[in-house]
């Protein structure tokens, strides 16, 4: 059902109001310094299409003293604006037939890089995407059972429909055609969620594999259950948090957590995906260059091997 796929929209979002550390709004333009879109191009022979701009969206940002919290969320009219915006222009290149790379930016913004590809994959395809998820973190807060307000840790209870909001400012724009599946949401590499979350994902019978799980498995072992529980012939969204790697491989990002994915098995998992020829698109998310600075340029290439990955680099 997939052409193949030449074309790929590259959408470099400079965000970081989905939380509170500045800096992640700096990694498009790391990733991008590190070489990133020339080896895509070069190496991987992609046709790319980049308008050479990193997006802030800052002409749709209103003021902080405009964007109090609602329902104990942060900056909610922000993220709403910049998540909308971003969320067209992804759907954009996705009706176009491309593949769409992310690159931000917390990980707010798959709140748009989502509803962007579901609503496009449903028109031109007819299918629901599937979302994989690979973080530390289950990213599925409703704006009542977050601890912290920051939008980065709800995106998926947004897109999922657990969360609702009617301000058409605050995230009353997505639209029902914008959303994916609960059965359709796979998570890889968790090992800091929150209380609230783990009822969520027990009670809606989420499918997630964490750290433990892949200890006990092994990463191979879980790529097939995973992508098994997907089924074949179905688009695949993988959103990618750099913070699932293991703070020794990726120290430079918002919430590190110890424990987490090794360089390979990061790598491996994007191959895995890449493998299926079902991806449609990727995002790549919360590396911040200005945190743990001496290891930024680590951080950052790990970044960009998880992307060559995902887009079929192989080894041999
Ligand atoms: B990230 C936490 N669950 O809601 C919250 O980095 C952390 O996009 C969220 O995965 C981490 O604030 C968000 C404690
Ligand atoms: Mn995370
Ligand atoms: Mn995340
Ligand atoms: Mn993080």
């Amino acid at each position: 059902f997939l052409p193949t796929r030449n074309d790929i929209g590259v959408v470099a979002v400079g965000f970081s109001g989905g939380q509170c550390k500045p800096g992640v709004d700096a990694a498009p333009m790391a990733l991008i310094e590190a070489g990133l879109i020339t080896q895509l191009k070069t190496e991987l022979e992609f046709n790319v299409h980049h308008d050479d701009t990193v997006h802030s969206y800052a002409e749709h940002i209103p003021p902080v003293a405009e964007d109090p919290d609602h329902r104990n969320m942060k900056r909610p009219r922000a993220v709403s604006a910049v998540t909308q915006q971003l969320a067209n222009q992804v759907y954009e290149h996705a009706s176009a037939g491309r593949f769409v790379l992310t690159l931000g930016g917390d990980h707010s913004i798959a709140i748009g890089t989502v509803a962007g590809v579901a609503k496009a994959t449903r028109e031109r395809l007819g299918r629901e995407i599937a979302l994989i998820w690979v973080d530390a973190h289950a990213d599925i807060n409703t704006p009542e059972s977050s601890d912290s307000g920051n939008i980065h840790g709800m995106p998926v209870a947004f897109l999922t429909g657990l969360a609702k909001e009617e301000r058409k400012d605050v995230f009353g724009w997505l639209e029902k055609d914008m959303l994916v599946s609960k059965s359709k949401l796979v998570y890889i590499g968790l090992r800091d969620v929150d209380r609230g979350e783990k009822k969520i994902l027990r009670e809606h019978g989420i499918r997630a594999f964490s750290m433990h799980d892949i200890d006990r498995h092994g990463i191979g072992k879980i790529m097939d259950m995973a992508l098994g529980w997907i089924g074949t012939d179905t688009p695949i969204h993988l959103s990618f948090d750099v913070d699932a790697l293991d703070p020794m491989w990726a120290p430079s990002t918002g919430t590190p957590v110890r424990g987490g994915l090794t360089l390979r098995e990061g790598d491996f998992i994007a191959e895995c995906v890449h493998a299926t020829g079902s991806l449609v698109a990727l995002d790549l998310v919360e590396v911040n260059p200005s945190l743990e600075i001496e290891g930024a340029s680590e951080t950052v290439r790990a970044g960009c091997s998880i992307v060559r990955c995902a887009l079929g680099d192989t080894l041999l």
